[in-house]
């Protein structure tokens, strides 16, 4: 294997998969062009990684939507209610993937830790696996045809099934894991024919195993490996695990009979002493991935190279590879063109990140000599950006230094809520939006025209003036409790605040795929982070001055502005996590200030980045719900906090959000008919709470006995004196033809209800 990669992106440099996606699903393209395009995209990615110099090139790493449901096609899980439609192949797989109007899709997920978003295949007892789709083997062809051999890449057996869900004909207590015999058949098949297509390698993915596992789980792990590596005619055989230690699986996938074994140095260092005891490693390839596959930062090779290094007597054979797949990174840092030059000196993205791969393999074999220019380059990065000026605000460290308890405590919840009480003096069953209005085209266009200077500075703040208006007045019209400006100044929630509070760059080609043709482009968080002025201030005060009922004023909380950014790897997050966190306290004060009485912290990502292994969960919600309440405990007691988290499933963070201590947490619920509240309730939560009567990610108008319905249902387990009334999320991804009716419905619902409590 020598050097390699995981994975590659796959939704072009230029987003090319995503307009030819987008130009297909509106029949603007025919099926042949969509496959042109994505062929073309394939070669151009097989003839990079050859002419960088990786020894082994992955494939398969292309996908039309989704690497997952590419599984459960190529093995025959298309559950019936798609199958039935009688489409074609690939219409088919798109309606699996974004429903149709008589199906709705499967689930969607996120996948691991990640940003990145799969389909969760259903598998039932009736689920008959077998070799359905031989789109793997022809790109093997293509390939070849270009003479460039390919080791291609498939979601392993074992995570496949820990993935997927029981389908609707499961009866209680199937799990998808009670098929992996039929599976495994199904994967040998496979196997069978890529070894007579002539391919040497396939690359198995068991990510599943960075988790905590059951002993019947890693019994199947065993019993899957026993079995594909005992098959007569088959590839070389390279099991990768990535996104943790893998514990006791890599201990089983060392002793299987499989070639080689994929560690991620970077999320899961097991230890030379955990690996020097594993005998089996010995007549094996360890593929060590010591470049980070999922954040953007140039590799120490000086380090990565003493690492593996110590690896060289460990296993018959070390070979160097990206952590994890490259499509969590963006393509080319290359790209940029504003990027500062001295950041963009310390950032490597996908195509650099395969070059540092390729430099770390010839160091290897060769030497360092033989590589001892790039050695010398990576080490000047690393120490220019140890002493950078920019990295570090001497400012920000004091502040953080000086902090004592009674900075993220505030007043008891009583005392807090007789002072909101007074000030805000709202009605039982208070109703309120979580703070974006519809992002109409005009919006969209007034914000692209000021980025490319086709207007002036004046002419954006008098327009999103108007638009601010408008939605407020459109709030008091419909008669909602507390009203919002509506957002028409943002983007996305966390690109809107990084553009705003040092620290942070962003790209302009930077885009990464999220899930099918949806992409995200995380800002880039690379030194110490602080608010050079206020952020929100004057869009809020604007709205608040508009009207007299209360303005809630919306910020992102600094959990889910991590989440959802590349973050520096010098320090540990939960420092990080604090910095933004005084960022976001000081935009609170300035709100307050402007008199703003209601500010909601959002922190739809706070789930998100819970680690995998339920041993680190603690430390993790430890210093997360400290951040959360760092930003917010500044706040008087008179000013009503609310957060807002985009789920119901709590489970393991159901404590983490009542120790957040906000007076109010709006949620989703309208999906799961308001049962989550006896949850919380359970769970000790008695603060205000909204849960979602209006589910904004459908186009559906809720009717308003159906709302009054879930209202009823919630007071079972909430007093009305703290059942607030709101959607599921915000309304951006929604137009008014349906917002507004949805809202009308919602204040009646809420009235309705008002009345019957007398
Ligand atoms: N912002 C950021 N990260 C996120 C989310 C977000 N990660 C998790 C979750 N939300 C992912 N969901 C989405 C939803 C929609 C889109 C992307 C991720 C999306 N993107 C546009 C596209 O691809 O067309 C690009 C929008 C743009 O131009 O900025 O629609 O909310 N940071
Ligand atoms: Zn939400």
């Amino acid at each position: 294997i020598g050097s390699t990669v995981l994975g590659y992106p796959r939704i072009g440099p230029n987003r090319e998969l995503k307009r030819a996606l987008e130009n297909y699903w509106a029949s603007r393209i025919s099926e042949a062009e969509l496959r042109n395009i994505a062929r073309d995209l394939r070669i151009d990615t097989w003839r990079s990684l050859r002419q960088a110099g990786l020894d082994s090139v992955p494939g398969n790493t292309f996908s039309f939507y989704d690497h997952v449901l590419d599984t459960a096609v190529t093995f025959g899980a298309v559950p019936r209610r798609y199958a039935d439609l009688g489409l074609s192949p690939l219409d088919t797989y798109f309606a699996m993937a974004r429903g149709v109007e008589s199906t709705p899709p499967l689930e969607l997920t996120k996948w691991f830790d990640t940003n990145y978003h799969y389909l969760v295949p259903e598998i039932g007892p009736d689920t008959r696996f077998f070799l359905a789709d031989h789109g793997v083997l022809e790109q093997v062809r293509e390939a070849d045809e270009l003479g460039i051999p390919v080791r291609p890449v498939l979601v392993g057996p074992v995570t496949f099934l820990l993935l997927s869900k029981p389908d609707s004909e499961a009866a209680p207590g199937f799990r998808p894991l009670d098929t992996v015999d039929e599976l495994v058949d199904a994967y040998a098949e496979l196997l069978r024919e890529l070894a007579r297509a002539g391919v040497e390698w396939v690359q198995l993915d068991e990510p599943a195993f960075a988790a905590d596992r059951t002993e019947a789980e890693l019994a199947a792990l065993r019993e899957a490996y026993r079995s594909l590596g005992s098959l007569a005619e088959r590839p070389k055989l390279f099991v990768a695990g990535y996104f943790g230690d893998l514990g006791e699986a890599l201990e089983i996938l060392s002793a299987a009979p499989v070639e080689a074994v994929g560690v991620d140095f970077v999320a899961g260092d097991p230890g030379l002493d955990s690996l020097a005891a594993l005998p089996g490693l010995r007549d094996k390839t360890l593929v060590a991935g010591l470049v980070d596959g999922r954040n953007v930062w140039r590799t120490d090779l000086d380090r990565a190279l003493t690492t593996a290094a110590t690896l060289l007597g460990l296993a018959g054979e070390v070979a160097v590879s990206s952590s994890c797949s490259l499509l969590h990174v963006p393509y080319d840092v290359e790209a940029e063109s504003s990027l500062d030059p001295q950041v963009a000196s310390w950032l490597a993205f996908a195509r650099q990140k395969v070059h540092e791969v390729v430099v770390l393999g010839r160091a290897l074999r060769e030497g360092r000599d033989a590589v001892a220019e790039e050695l010398a380059a990576a080490r000047r990065v690393v120490t220019d950006r140890v002493n950078a000026e920019r990295v570090r605000d001497e400012q920000v460290r004091r502040r953080l230094a000086g902090l004592r308890p009674r900075d993220t405590r505030r007043a008891d919840y009583d005392v807090r809520r007789e002072a909101q009480q007074e000030a805000l003096r709202l009605p039982p069953l208070p109703t309120t939006t979580i703070g974006s209005f519809p992002q109409t085209a005009d919006v969209r266009r007034t914000r692209a025209a000021l980025r490319r200077g086709g207007i002036d500075h004046d002419t954006y703040i008098s327009r999103m003036r108007a638009e601010i208006e408008r939605v407020v007045r459109l709030q008091e019209e419909l008669g909602l409790d507390v009203l919002v400006h509506g957002e028409p100044e943002r983007n996305d929630m966390v690109q809107y605040f990084a553009e705003h509070l040092a620290g942070f760059a962003d790209t302009e080609h930077g885009w990464v795929q999220s899930y099918g043709s949806r992409c995200v482009r995380p800002p880039i968080l690379f030194g110490d982070v602080s608010r050079p002025e206020p952020i929100t201030v004057e869009w809020a005060a604007y709205a608040a001055s508009l009207t007299d009922r209360p303005v809630k004023g919306m910020l992102t909380g600094p959990v889910t502005i991590l989440a959802w950014s590349f973050v520096r790897d010098d320090q540990p997050l939960a420092d990080t996590a604090k910095q933004v966190a005084l960022a976001i306290r000081d935009e609170i004060a300035d709100l307050e200030a402007a008199g703003l009485g209601v500010i909601q912290v959002d922190e739809p990502a706070l789930r998100e980045l819970l680690p995998l292994r339920a041993h680190r969960h603690k430390e993790y919600l430890d210093w997360a719900v400290e951040a959360f309440r760092l930003a917010t405990s500044g706040a008087r007691a008179s000013t009503q906090v609310h957060t807002h988290l985009c789920y119901s499933e709590f489970g393991d963070v159901i404590d983490a959000i009542a120790a957040l201590d906000a007076d109010v947490t709006s949620i989703e619920a309208a999906r799961s008919r308001m049962e989550v509240l006896g949850d919380l309730g359970a769970a000790g939560f008695a603060r205000g709470v909204g849960p979602g009567v209006y589910d904004i990610h459908s186009p559906r108008v809720p009717e308003v006995a159906e709302t009054v319905e879930l209202l009823r249902a919630a007071l079972a387990s909430v007093p009305p004196s703290r059942l607030w009334v709101n959607p599921d999320c915000g309304l951006k991804t929604r137009g008014y033809a349906e917002v507004e009716p949805a809202l009308r419905n919602l204040v009646a619902a809420a009235t309705e209800v008002r009345r019957t409590l007398g």
